[in-house]
């Protein structure tokens, strides 16, 4: 006999009796975006992004590896895109796979020394988010955008050294596409 699958995907979320659940709304993304007023002008109550996440050993376990999808709503702040806040590991030599669902977007990557890009995501497209690189999604669609994760039980995460001085660069609409802008 097999078993059934604890967890399933679909295109969106994770199904699963131990299944997380995780929101963030414009209420919690203080001075992310470059245009605080504009935010600030807008629904706090907006979803911006959802991500369900199943951890099935222990934060912190070696070699355990953690799986989570992230679905980011449309939308801008004037002409910068809905994204997610974005991070450093806090085991900063721990790398991740990302891989887009549906939706449009962007994946801003910055090493420690501030070199930045940014991979185009579509469906079907895979990254590999080397280690000691801060990774943020951005949604430059007008459809939800949805993508799954895959990273390291121990990788943990550093919001601060995000937090102060940001990435050093920024995806706004221009000319109606979606472009870099290096600061
Ligand atoms: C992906 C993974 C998660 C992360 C989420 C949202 O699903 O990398 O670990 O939490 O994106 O990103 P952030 O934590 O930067 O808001
Ligand atoms: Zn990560």
């Amino acid at each position: 006999m097999l078993q059934q699958p604890a967890i399933t995907f679909s295109v969106d979320v994770l199904k699963g009796k131990e299944v997380i659940t995780k929101s963030t709304y414009l209420a919690d993304l203080t001075n992310l975006f470059k245009n605080e007023e504009a935010r600030l002008d807008m629904p706090q109550d907006q979803l911006i992004y959802r991500v369900t996440l199943y951890k099935p050993v222990a934060e912190g376990t070696p070699g355990g590896l953690f799986f989570g999808t992230t679905i980011i709503e449309p939308g801008q702040i004037a002409t910068e895109y809905f994204m997610t806040r974005g991070h450093f590991h806090a085991r900063g030599d721990r790398a991740e796979y990302y891989w887009c669902i549906q939706g449009e977007g962007a994946l801003l990557l910055m090493d420690r020394k501030r070199n930045i890009r940014a991979e185009r995501m579509y469906p079907g497209s895979l990254h590999y988010i080397p280690a000691h690189t801060a990774h943020r999604t951005i949604n430059t669609s007008t459809e939800p955008l949805s993508f799954g994760a895959c990273w390291p039980a121990d990788a943990g995460y550093d919001y601060e050294g995000i937090a102060h001085h940001g990435f050093s660069g920024r995806i706004f609409q221009v000319d109606n596409v979606p472009q870099l802008v290096k600061l």
